[in-house]
């Protein structure tokens, strides 16, 4: 948990929630807000257990009450603003007001309950990953129940045995493309050996967005936003760890791709997959593990080499934000091969001609749906580093790095460095103008975390991408130090009790 407005979104997310509901779901509002269990907050007793609590920078954890034996859990499936980096705000469907939803953590032999409101409007349906429960209760629409229909509920309820990382989803296919899944650590009764000191869970989003739209095209198969819990680089939370800590990595995917994740300076060993706990046996060194869809992979590593380190998706394009033929005015001049086509030539559907033909042009294959017909005759020729200038003097809130590291105001005076020749050259440009000094906005995403980074480092930094920062002490006090700070309060998370060790 990040801030406090974060804390008060995971705490009281369900009337947020229904502020936030459209009137004609109103009347689905019977809820009782209060009651939450704040005794419960601090996770002290946890850690004495050996057992800490799962960390979900930029996601929020979602508090519960006990009620009749069990944890009460309540999450609202709607619509939700969420915003991937600054100024960059779309619309994707998610659960009490995020997208991802709320991280839930629960211990292995809970009881649990959860009321799922549907304030979407349409019909949805909740699955939990992996769960082994009876069979009503496993969210499969049409076949296990019901779907839930707009305005309605359903009350979830088993008792779970298992441990590891596991997540909840909807089940109705393009949904999930819109978001709709969140985190659910099962802690296990005992600790696992070796413990660790540090344990963060990331959900791996993708979506396709057109530039200028906020609404993601589900249907479309080329993504232009990766996500790291609903954040893109460099609006990712680093996760901050102390030298030395050994820390637990939990990689959850749910979309059309498989990311390889690879961590900079360390070697780790895959503990956990979506199916819990691995034995021992199987952990074999590694760097980069490939997180397949509708898989969760756990990783772990002593953090003993001290720095900023990036840990990311390797798919180039996933390192990428608004990836699109369109980039727009900022990249490219007209009078060349145009840009930009409709939804055929967007999938690679060729009726006439060849790919790199006059009228295809870098548009083939990446297409993001009806909406990619050309608007404009935007060609594939390199701009002038005066007219990059000019054309990206208008882009808000941006500042210039350049490369002695002084700072500069506005747009001006940091253009990308390139050789006098370099429109000569074949491929120019390939990351001249997508990143570098020239996309740097270290203080746009200026947050406690990310103090002390390295002047620029922001315009390097995009799609799945965050820093595992491996602080010294001083260093990691600091920075701890600085978001008690911001938080206003002592570090707190909702249900960390551990019954069993209480
Ligand atoms: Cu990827």
């Amino acid at each position: 948990m990040k801030n406090r407005r974060d804390f008060l979104r995971g705490t009281f997310g369900l009337g947020a929630g229904l502020a936030a509901a459209p009137r004609l779901f109103a009347t689905a509002a019977q809820v009782s807000g209060g009651g939450m269990d704040m005794e419960h907050m601090g996770h002290a007793s946890q850690r004495s257990s050996g057992i800490v609590a799962v960390e979900t920078p930029d996601v929020p954890q979602l508090s519960w009450r006990r009620s009749g034996g069990a944890k009460e859990f309540h999450l609202v499936a709607e619509p939700v603003k969420q915003e991937l980096m600054p100024g960059k705000i779309v619309n994707l469907w998610g659960y009490n007001g995020s997208a991802p939803g709320p991280t839930i953590q629960v211990n292995q032999g809970d009881r649990v309950r959860i009321i799922v409101d549907n304030h979407l409007p349409e019909a949805t349906s909740m699955h939990w990953h992996g769960f082994e429960i009876p069979v009503e209760m496993d969210g499969a629409p049409g076949s296990s129940q019901d779907p839930i229909p707009p305005g309605g509920r359903f009350v979830y309820e088993f008792t779970l045995h298992q441990a590891g990382t596991f997540f909840y989803h909807s089940h109705m296919a393009m949904q999930e493309m819109m978001g709709m899944i969140g985190a659910f650590i099962m802690h296990p009764e005992k600790a696992y050996d070796p413990p660790v000191e540090k344990d963060f869970a990331i959900v791996l989003q993708e979506f396709a967005i057109l530039p200028n739209n906020p609404i993601p095209n589900s249907m479309n198969m080329e993504f232009n936003w990766l996500t790291f819990n609903g954040k893109a680089g460099p609006a990712t939370t680093p996760l901050i760890v102390r030298l030395n800590d050994r820390v637990r990595l939990r990689f959850i995917n749910l979309g059309m791709d498989h990311h390889p994740i690879h961590l900079h300076g360390h070697t780790f060993v895959v503990t956990g997959t979506e199916g819990g706990r691995q034995p021992k046996t199987t952990w074999g060194p590694k760097n980069t593990v490939l997180v397949g869809v509708a898989e969760a992979a756990d990783v772990e590593f002593v953090a003993d080499n001290p720095g900023d380190w990036m840990v990311h998706c390797h798919l180039p394009h996933h390192m990428m934000n608004q990836m699109s033929s369109v980039v727009g005015p900022m990249t490219r001049g007209s009078k060349s091969m145009p840009a930009g086509l409709g939804m055929e030539e967007g999938m690679g559907i060729l009726r006439q001609g060849h790919a790199t033909s006059e009228d295809k042009g870098p548009s083939l294959g990446r297409g993001l749906g009806v909406g990619s017909t050309r608007d404009q005759t935007l060609g594939n020729r390199p701009l002038s580093e005066q007219q990059a200038r000019q054309s990206m003097g208008n882009m808000p809130g941006m500042e210039q790095v350049n490369m002695t590291g002084m700072q500069h105001e506005g747009m001006q005076g940091a253009a990308p460095e390139v050789a006098e020749d370099a429109n000569s050259v074949p491929g120019f440009p390939q990351d001249a103008f997508m990143e570098g000094p020239a996309m740097a906005m270290d203080k746009m995403v200026e947050k406690p975390e990310n103090y002390g980074l390295r002047l620029g480092w922001s315009g390097f930094m995009q799609g799945m991408m965050t820093f595992l920062r491996v602080l010294p002490p001083d260093l990691y006090d600091k920075v701890i130090a600085l978001r008690e700070q911001q938080k206003g309060k002592p570090e707190s998370m909702p249900e960390m009790t551990h019954p069993h060790h209480g």
